[in-house]
């Protein structure tokens, strides 16, 4: 089951947080903060979260890394969502941001989160310096050239182009795994984890990282448009390359399985809480959205 308060703790976190940006000027605020505002799943805080609470520490020491997090992965669907990226008009249900405040608006809304998430961790995260610093670098290598960026490119650079099963997995964990990772990584290095902790929560998040994103191609195949809150069915028409497309779907829900199987064998036998992490994980193979 989804840890439906936890992202509701979260949304009234990210309440408190958007209120300091009351003197951003113009449609520049209006479109950061209907990008922000409720409508996504939260996985990435929610990640994080349970990570602290698998520490035995209360998911409330995590929540201002939580949010700068999920201040980059919403950057990072605004500008995929641009029509020189994917194109697409839907984003959690609504209008996607170029659609609703013009494309100039949406990449300086992009802009503006990625910035502001590290300004988030530097004034808000509670933590010893040498923590806040391995934080900050921590995100801004999963998203930066040799991170999400990274995969983005290979997504986009290869589209229509054939791609081989080893660049397939590189594409998929550099473009949503390694946020994803660093989500985990980040909630568990400010929970005070030891080294032995930290490297397991490391395996399984790269683990539940791939199965996100394996599960995400899935859906766009097998979902439909009002429930996934965006437009299905858009990989095959701009001939992406996805699990579906090149293991078929069967094998690629195979693959997805022996992941979060191999992702829950990494948590044991590190002194942690497993059982929350443990539910989200198998919780990827079922999700509808
Ligand atoms: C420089 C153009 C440019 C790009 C920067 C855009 C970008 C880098 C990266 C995009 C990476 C990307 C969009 C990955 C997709 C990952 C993914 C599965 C997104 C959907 O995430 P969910 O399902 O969405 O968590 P919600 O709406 O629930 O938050």
């Amino acid at each position: 089951m989804y840890p439906d308060h936890l992202v509701k703790e979260f949304n009234d976190y990210l309440k408190e947080v958007m209120a300091d940006y009351g003197a951003v000027p113009g449609i520049l605020k209006d479109a950061m903060f209907y990008c922000m505002q409720d409508g996504g799943k939260r996985i990435r805080p929610i990640f994080c979260m349970l990570t602290a609470i698998s520490l035995n520490k209360n998911f409330k020491v995590v929540l201002p890394t939580a949010c700068a997090i999920e201040f980059i992965h919403t950057y990072s669907l605004i500008h995929d969502d641009l029509p020189a990226i994917d194109d697409d008009d839907l984003r959690r249900g609504r209008p996607s941001c170029h659609k609703a405040f013009g494309e100039d608006m949406a990449i300086l809304t992009g802009d503006a989160l990625f910035a502001e998430s590290f300004n988030l961790i530097a004034q808000r995260q509670n933590a010893p310096a040498e923590i806040k610093v391995a934080v900050i670098k921590e995100i801004a290598s999963a998203s930066g050239a040799m991170g999400m960026v990274a995969g983005q490119f290979v997504d986009v650079y290869y589209s229509g182009k054939k791609l081989s099963k080893d660049k397939l997995y590189y594409m998929h964990q550099n473009k949503t795994g390694k946020l994803i990772k660093a989500s985990i990584r980040c909630g568990a290095m400010i929970c005070g984890a030891k080294e032995r902790q930290l490297e397991g929560l490391s395996r399984f998040a790269e683990k539940i990282g791939l199965v996100f994103q394996i599960t995400d191609d899935i859906l766009d195949v097998t979902s439909d448009s009002k429930k996934l809150g965006k437009t299905a069915g858009k990989d095959s028409l701009q001939d992406k390359n996805t699990f579906p497309k090149v293991w078929g779907l069967e094998q690629s829900r195979q693959i997805a399985g022996k992941n979060i199987e191999e992702a829950i064998a990494s948590l044991q036998g590190l002194d942690l809480n497993t059982r929350p992490l443990q539910e989200i994980a198998n919780f990827l193979l079922v999700r509808k959205v």
